[in-house]
């Protein structure tokens, strides 16, 4: 076959280093840079066989987004902009690592019964790394092999790319799959929503957001014009001084519970940190004394829920909302939303493909980790509902403005993925309306102290975990001696679990106080490095 010829031939300009194990991981491959070409090459030949095989476009955004800026990696996009079907990771690892690439890919042909002459057509994008215009032209080298169409986006979000994904399979019923579309589409539904709001100041209309030098910088700039002055917008860490994610981004200031580097922060005033590939937010501001106050994904899906929840009531809607979190949630998010405002909670596993896949099941849904990735999903028929209402003449004023809010809602969010500008504008939305200051909004709960840790290990895969990630397996001993230790500390939790886009696992602890959740969090720290094959030197306490 013609095309398996030109594959072969292709496929000798982007050789696999020997030796190198690749993992389709939390969300897709991810390593050093240098390390990649064959894989870009390769997730292109599997993309086009996705697209093929489900007669739909098919997205592929090459990005390492919270990585350090040597990294890179890549996240493929399934036709109605989630991410790629866990059944064909295994199929994106299989390729990526093998030695001989034209047995798997006509295994994979066979296996998924493909047919080849069918058309193909894969979307593709890139963050700002400087490694990144390489590795999307290995991707689109892929994507002709096999005769494939490509679209190329240059630089875009990742939830950009999921949107122009989902755009052009609904054929435009979700947008327009362009730029303008998209910033049309979100800035137009943030102006009606913010019309509800009584008249702002232009201190209320201010935020400072740091783009985490990368795309959701330019991204940002791109979209003011669209906001006609309803929200103004400071942008630091804009790319054109600092390193991509370095002592900035939305992981740095969650992990590290502290400002970005870059700019001098205003007592009482917003602010917010994108990641590098701005599918990641969070919020943040210091107090008169200058102590820094983060809101997290989880103060985001409660601000979110909440407002959701309050609409629908008004509306006279009866639809089922939920929250779904993972383990690193915070407690005391989980109890105010279990407990005070009596919406559904689950517990998904790290990744949003599985928080995503959890929310479906309900008519409307807020999906958050903790690390401020997320979005909300109403259901097609939650969707008919809420438009039928808006257009019924007969129904009083105040159902009608909830109808109307939760129609310009629906619109202000990205369905496909957590989105940093579509969740931006939404929450700014939200503030204006509820007249709310971030301080009242931080005010709702008192978040448990809490820390993150890293451990380096020689191999991760020694850590297996059960019950959404909330009790290791393995190694042996593991599970009793968190459960030992978290026994010492009053109101006190803690997990791991090997990371899936870093090569160390990670530690959550959280307690009454900031000493124990820290204490805790080295203490299990210690027992991770002991039990599972720490290297380098031995945690040290905080
Ligand atoms: C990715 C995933 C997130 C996940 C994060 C950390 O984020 O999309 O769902 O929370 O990695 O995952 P892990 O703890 O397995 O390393 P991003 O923003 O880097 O794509």
């Amino acid at each position: 076959m013609a095309q398996f010829q030109e594959v072969e031939k292709q496929s000798i300009m982007h050789p696999k280093p020997p030796g190198l194990t690749l993992h389709y991981g939390t969300a897709g491959l991810r390593t050093n840079a240098k390390h990649l070409d064959h894989a870009m090459f390769r997730m292109g030949l599997l993309a086009t066989l996705r697209s093929k095989n489900t007669k739909a476009t098919i997205g592929v955004m090459v990005t390492a987004s919270h990585n350090p800026e040597e990294d890179n990696g890549l996240k493929l996009i399934d036709p109605m902009g989630e991410m790629m079907a866990p059944a064909w990771e295994h199929y994106a690892t299989q390729l990526a690592n093998a030695d001989d690439l034209l047995t798997v890919l006509k295994d994979i042909i066979e296996k998924e019964a493909i047919n080849m002459s069918q058309e193909a057509n894969v979307f593709v994008g890139k963050d700002t790394r400087s490694s990144s215009a390489r590795l999307s032209q290995a991707v689109l080298d892929g994507v002709s092999a096999l005769d494939g169409h490509s679209k190329d986006y240059g630089l875009v979000t990742t939830p950009q790319l999921h949107y122009m994904v989902r755009c052009q399979n609904t054929k435009g019923k979700y947008g327009e799959a362009t730029l303008d579309g998209y910033y049309s589409k979100l800035c137009q539904a943030f102006i009606q929503l913010t019309k509800n709001a009584s008249n702002r100041t232009d201190d209320q209309k201010l935020l400072s957001v740091d783009g985490a030098n990368g795309i959701g910088a330019l991204k940002v700039r791109e979209m003011e014009s669209h906001l006609k002055k309803e929200l103004q917008i400071s942008l630091f860490n804009d790319g054109s001084q600092g390193k991509l994610n370095y002592q900035c981004g939305a992981d740095f200031v969650k992990v590290q519970q502290k400002p970005p580097t870059g700019f001098k922060m205003n007592p009482g005033e917003r602010y917010c940190s994108f990641d590098g590939d701005a599918d990641r937010i969070v919020y943040y501001y210091t107090d008169s004394e200058g102590q820094f106050h983060l809101l997290d994904g989880d103060k985001i899906a409660t601000l979110m829920s909440t407002f959701l929840k309050e609409l629908l009531e008004q509306a006279g809607l009866n639809l089922k909302v939920a929250v779904v979190q993972t383990a690193y949630a915070n407690g005391s998010s989980t109890h105010y939303l279990e407990n005070t405002m009596k919406v559904i909670v689950r517990c998904a596993k790290t990744g949003v493909k599985h928080l995503h896949h959890a929310a479906q099941e309900f008519d409307v849904a807020v999906y958050f980790e903790s690390n401020g990735h997320g979005t909300v999903l109403f259901s097609e028929a939650a969707e008919e509902k809420i438009c039928q209402l808006a257009e019924d003449p007969n129904i009083n004023d105040e159902k009608k403005r909830a109808a109307l809010l939760l129609q310009n809602t629906i619109n202000v969010i990205n369905q496909t993925v957590g989105d940093a500008i579509s969740d931006m504008l939404f929450i700014e939305a939200i503030l204006a309306i509820k007249g709310m200051s971030v301080q009242q909004w931080d005010a709702v709960y008192a978040d448990l102290p809490n820390r993150q840790l890293k451990v380096k290990v020689a191999d991760r895969r020694a850590i297996d975990t059960t019950d959404a990630e909330r009790r290791a397996v393995s190694p042996p001993g593991m599970q009793d001696t968190v459960d030992s230790l978290v026994n010492k500390y009053k109101q006190a939790r803690s997990f791991v679990r090997p990371s899936g886009t870093e090569d160390i696992v990670r530690v959550y602890a959280e307690a009454d106080t900031q000493e124990s959740a820290d204490a805790l969090a080295h203490e299990v720290s210690l027992a991770v490095y002991r039990l599972a094959g720490g290297v380098g030197e031995e945690p040290k306490p905080l």
